[in-house]
């Protein structure tokens, strides 16, 4: 699939996805977006990509946010209409179905900084910097950031973040648990594929039903997500591929998954 505003490669089995406006630092504009959700559909359904990563094109920016152009042309139900969609999209990720790292190069802000939270998984740049500017706009996240960065880092400090606007640089990033690791700039896509190599040789249902438990787990009551967690336990153990596991624990050998 060709896009305008997108890079897609695979290196093993590792889908790279990468916003490609760097002349407007990545701001996802309706076309972006529109290709981002594409993108998404297609790597749900290739069976040979196992992880995805996002990033950003140029040394600058991973998302800038929405494209400003488009919010300030909007009519308040347009707008309505607007943030449903980049909501779904941006949820798309969470629900992939298969474990999404952001590789943060840069600045990560608004819809960008939205968009790095609903992935599984961040790792940054030292140089990257997230934020929810909206406040200096007179608007406020509405793709997710004011619910999934208070479930991420706790309300108390997401408010302090949405409230002023401030810039979070890598650091603080990675002190509030906003980001998994940090990396150099130089070294930040080599080490995002290893973690997302080592995910990959993983056994495949394993991953998923992890995914499945935590994801829709943690926005139940606990008793029912420790049932769901029950009946994803007893889905994974029916499969050969844990037979495979235990058996090759026992043996002194290393598993080979079939993803069956
Ligand atoms: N939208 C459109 N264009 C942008 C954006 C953006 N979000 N960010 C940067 N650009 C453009 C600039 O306009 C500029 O374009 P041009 O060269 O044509 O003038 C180019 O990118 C380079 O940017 P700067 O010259 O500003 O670069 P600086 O290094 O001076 O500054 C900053 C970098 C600090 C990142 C600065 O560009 C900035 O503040 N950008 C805006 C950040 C922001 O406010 N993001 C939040 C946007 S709102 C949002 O994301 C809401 C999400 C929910 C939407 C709900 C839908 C209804």
């Amino acid at each position: 699939m060709s896009y305008e505003n997108l890079l897609f490669e695979v290196k093993e089995k590792v889908g790279w996805l990468t916003i490609n406006r760097p002349a407007k630092l990545n701001a996802l504009n309706r076309q972006t977006l529109k290709e981002i959700s594409d993108a998404l559909e297609a790597v749900k359904r290739d069976e040979n990509i196992r992880v995805l990563a996002i990033t950003g094109a140029g040394e600058k920016a991973f998302i800038a946010g929405a494209d400003i152009e488009d919010l300030a042309a909007l009519s308040p139900s347009e707008a309505y209409l607007y943030t449903r969609w980049g909501q779904e999209i941006v949820s798309s990720i969470e629900n992939l179905g298969k474990p999404v790292i952001a590789a943060v190069n840069g600045y990560a802000l608004g819809g960008g900084c939205e968009l790095a939270l609903a992935c599984h998984i961040r790792v940054a740049s030292k140089t990257a910097r997230f934020g929810q500017p909206e406040i200096n706009l007179g608007i406020l996240p509405g793709w997710g950031g004011t619910q999934r960065l208070s479930r991420l880092v706790g309300k108390n400090i997401a408010l302090e973040y949405l409230l002023t606007g401030k810039m979070i640089d890598a650091e603080e990033a990675y002190r509030i648990g906003l980001v998994n690791n940090l990396a150099e700039p130089s070294d930040l896509q080599n080490t995002v594929q290893t973690l997302a190599n080592l995910i990959a040789s993983k056994a495949p249902i394993s991953v998923r039903c992890i995914l499945d438990s935590v994801n829709y787990g943690l926005n139940a009551p606990l008793h029912e997500a420790l049932a769901l967690e029950a009946s994803l336990f007893t889905v994974t153990r029916s499969t050969e591929d844990s037979q495979e596991g235990l058996t090759a624990f026992l043996q002194k050998r290393s598993p080979a998954w079939k993803g069956k």
